[in-house]
């Protein structure tokens, strides 16, 4: 046969109309994509909770009108394969199956290799102007607003893991800046485990589930995690922050954020200053208590992602201050004797005060979570104008890592044009092809100099806003595999943190080392983790030894003395209760309208009132049930209170008789009220009943007149209750206060 029957256009189509035919001398303009058909435009995008969450509506695939596949033909069945008759085998001409289930084996990319599990959120940070002295990044000019996505996460867990485990926290912020992207890779530490890159895959590998039976699962309760540290005492002081309530946050909106490392800013004049990041939470820094953290991972293990997209759903959005430590510049880079380039040391705020430079509020959820959270990739390296980096070892290490694992993860080296990667600055870069091209790159000369394509693109000239590295003094040295020696000290910091913490806060950290060590098997690892506990504080190091039924090490050595820090203690002052979320236990009998007041003071204050009741549906027809006794636990309220019963009037108030006043009882009186009640007040939660809801109390085992328990008409309790939530818990309550 001719090759000209296939490809020669003139040839006539048998009753086809007459048209001219087009040139096919040149390749064709490429074009805009076409917008998308009538049908393709969806209903407006909700979120499962049936908010608007005001994505564009054609990036919904699923609310077009018709399925189509992915090459956008439009489909007739996709319930049944193409079969040679409904009893006979699978053709395998059928495009859809394959395609459909060939996607499916390709649905998973590796899981990143730390920090796997997290959540975040989209905001926009608003600089105050106040470091304009100090860096001339334009984002940190007085009243710029900068777009950000936030990603929280855990550090050990898998991605399904659950989330109120004790470990680290990352908190890592993209600013979507007009000189470029800005990550700011935080944790919710403020040191580190390590002093050189090199030593990551140890304490990972350390951290990380067993390699035999691969448990446990996102916790350092193990004898790896144990023998590493005790081992390689530069991880004491972090370890002993994963130890107190900071290893498990109430909420990540409760998070104070660290960049750990020391940066160097840099000013209009090229002046240099060095800075240590920080992110304050408006709504207070506070810890769930361990009991609570565990019920929580059997009852919610999504608890800290669904109460960050719920608080932002319901409008309460979450802010942090960005703050700045700032220090000279000196040719030694210390700071009043601590070295800046030490992960493991911190400056106590009281030596250098973290002066706030912006505030950053996250008002939007992700629309989808792979294409977004999981998507995202971080890097330290990412910087702009005005921001660089400092000599740190670990640091430095990090520079290297960040885009090497998104090419095992993203599956290639064009991962920043993923639209959440996608800087706002315009890229003109020349970087081509590879796997997951986006980019339709015209021009012939992707070189740097050429004649062809204009010549361009040309360089930035310094007062053009291009990145400058800062040209510091790199000293003479012979090449080594050695630290400065200002590294060796590994225990006065961990002192200084644990004599910094209240009463309470130590004994939260006595207790979490007893369980972690009760729960290695190798009695030499408990002896050597001991042994440096005795090195930071002879109490500490006796209290643990006598709950593991060890004897207590004598210190080996003499360790520094430094003042405490208060700053690092999370008890204390008065926080915006707004987001706080109060259970209010009621029933069929319950009066309405008292009801309906509470929960619109609560409502006022900005609180989130959840009506507990024995059934779901409705109370009276009119208030709405959030949560049935089935469903509630203590473990999801700030705090909690018992409506008063229907009953006839009743003398029960304060009384210590339960039934008082209602010869059937309470009808709330049930094993599974009691249990909430007794987890509050164990929690050290605040806990109210008004009228003959006290009678629940008393059944549940509270006194009435206990700290952080109100009781009497609902109004006083209410106001009882939003001033307890502003301290978060009742520490008084508990055997160490
Ligand atoms: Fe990371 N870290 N890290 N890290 N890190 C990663 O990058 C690494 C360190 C932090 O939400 C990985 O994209 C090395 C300190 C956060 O996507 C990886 C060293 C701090 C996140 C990596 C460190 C962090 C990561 C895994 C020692 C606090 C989550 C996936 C030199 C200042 C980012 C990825 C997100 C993620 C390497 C130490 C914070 C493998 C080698 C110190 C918040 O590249």
């Amino acid at each position: 046969m001719s090759d000209k029957s296939t490809s020669d256009p003139d040839l006539p189509i048998p009753g086809a109309p007459a048209a001219s035919a087009p040139s096919l001398a040149e390749p064709i303009e490429p074009r805009e994509p076409l917008p998308p058909k009538p049908d393709q435009d969806g209903p407006e995008t909700v979120s499962p909770t049936g908010v608007p969450t005001g994505a564009p509506k054609s990036s919904n695939a699923q609310s077009g009108r018709y399925l189509t596949t992915a090459q956008g033909a439009r489909l007739r069945d996709t319930d049944h394969s193409l079969k040679a008759g409904p009893r006979g085998p699978v053709l395998l001409q059928d495009h859809h199956l394959r395609e459909k289930i060939t996607h499916f084996d390709h649905e998973r990319i590796p899981e990143r290799v730390v920090h796997a599990r997290g959540a975040a959120a989209h905001g926009v940070f608003v600089a105050n102007g106040a470091a304009e002295g100090v860096t001339r990044a334009g984002f940190l000019a007085r009243g710029t607003e900068t777009p950000v996505f936030v990603r929280f996460s855990t550090v050990l867990g898998s991605r399904g893991s659950a989330d109120t485990v004790r470990d680290t926290r990352g908190f890592s912020t993209k600013f979507y800046t007009d000189e470029g992207n800005y990550d700011l890779v935080a944790n919710n530490i403020p040191v580190f485990f390590i002093q050189d890159a090199i030593k990551f895959p140890d304490v990972i590998h350390a951290g990380k589930p067993h390699p035999d039976r691969e448990i446990p699962q996102a916790q350092s309760a193990h004898d790896t995690f144990w023998d590493f540290v005790s081992l390689h005492t530069e991880a004491q002081h972090h370890t002993m922050w994963n130890m107190s309530d900071r290893g498990i946050p109430r909420s990540y909106r409760t998070m104070e954020g660290f960049g750990v490392h020391t940066f160097r800013l840099v000013n209009a004049k090229g002046e240099t200053t060095l800075v240590k990041f920080h992110w304050k939470p408006r709504q207070g820094v506070h810890s769930l208590v361990w009991e609570e953290a565990q019920i929580i991972n059997g009852m919610d293990p999504d608890f800290h992602r669904r109460d960050l997209a719920d608080a932002i759903e319901a409008g309460a959005f979450p802010q942090w201050d960005l703050g700045i430590q700032v220090f000279p510049d000196t040719e030694d880079e210390m700071f009043e004797g601590i070295d800046l380039l030490d992960p493991t040391k911190l400056v106590p705020e009281e030596l250098a005060p973290v002066q706030i430079i912006g505030t950053m509020t996250l008002n939007a959820n992700p629309t989808n979570f792979f294409a977004e959270t999981e998507q995202v990739a971080f890097h330290p390296g990412h910087l702009v104008p005005g921001i660089d980096v400092t000599n740190d070892p670990l640091l430095q290490g990090r520079l290297f890592s960040y885009i090497d694992t998104q090419l095992t993860r993203l599956g290639g080296p064009n991962f920043s044009q993923i639209p959440i990667n996608r800087p706002h600055a315009p890229v003109n870069d020349m970087l081509r092809d590879g796997f997951h091209q986006d980019a339709d790159h015209a021009g012939v000369a992707p070189y740097q100099p050429n004649s062809l394509d204009g010549g361009c693109p040309f360089m930035a000239g310094a007062d053009m806003g291009a990145f400058i590295d800062v040209p510091a003094e790199v000293p003479a040295s012979r090449k080594v595999r050695e630290n400065p020696a200002s590294f060796d000290d590994h225990y006065s910091q961990a002192r200084m943190f644990f004599r910094s913490l209240t009463p309470v806060e130590q004994d939260h950290v006595v207790q979490a080392y007893t369980f972690e060590l009760g729960k290695c098997y190798e009695e030499n690892i408990r002896l050597r983790q001991l042994q440096s506990l005795a090195n930071i504080d002879a109490r500490l190091a006796a209290e643990v030894a006598m709950g593991l039924g060890l004897e207590a090490p004598e210190p080996e050595l003499a360790v520094e003395d430094t003042a405490p820090s208060p700053a690092l203690s999370q008890i204390g002052g008065s926080w915006p209760v707004a987001g706080r979320i109060v259970g209010v236990v009621a029933d069929d009998t319950t009066d309405l309208g008292a009801l309906s007041e509470v929960l619109a003071t609560l409502q006022a204050e900005g609180v989130v009132p959840l009506v507990v009741a024995p059934h779901g549906g409705k109370l009276g027809g009119e208030i709405t049930v959030q949560r049935t006794y089935l469903t509630a636990r203590s473990t999801e309220f700030d705090a909690v209170v018992v409506a008063a019963s229907g009953a006839p009037a009743t003398d029960a108030v304060g009384s210590l008789d339960a039934k008082a006043g209602n010869p059937e009882g309470h009808p709330s009186l049930d094993p599974r009220v009691t249990l909430m009640l007794g987890e509050a007040f164990r929690h050290a939660k605040a806990i109210g009943a008004w009228g003959d809801g006290s009678s629940v109390l008393m059944a549940a085992g509270i006194p009435t007149d206990a700290p952080g328990v109100v009781t009497g008409e609902a109004a006083e309790v209410t106001a009882g209750l939003t001033g307890l939530l502003a301290g978060h818990r009742v520490w008084e309550r508990t055997v160490a206060a």
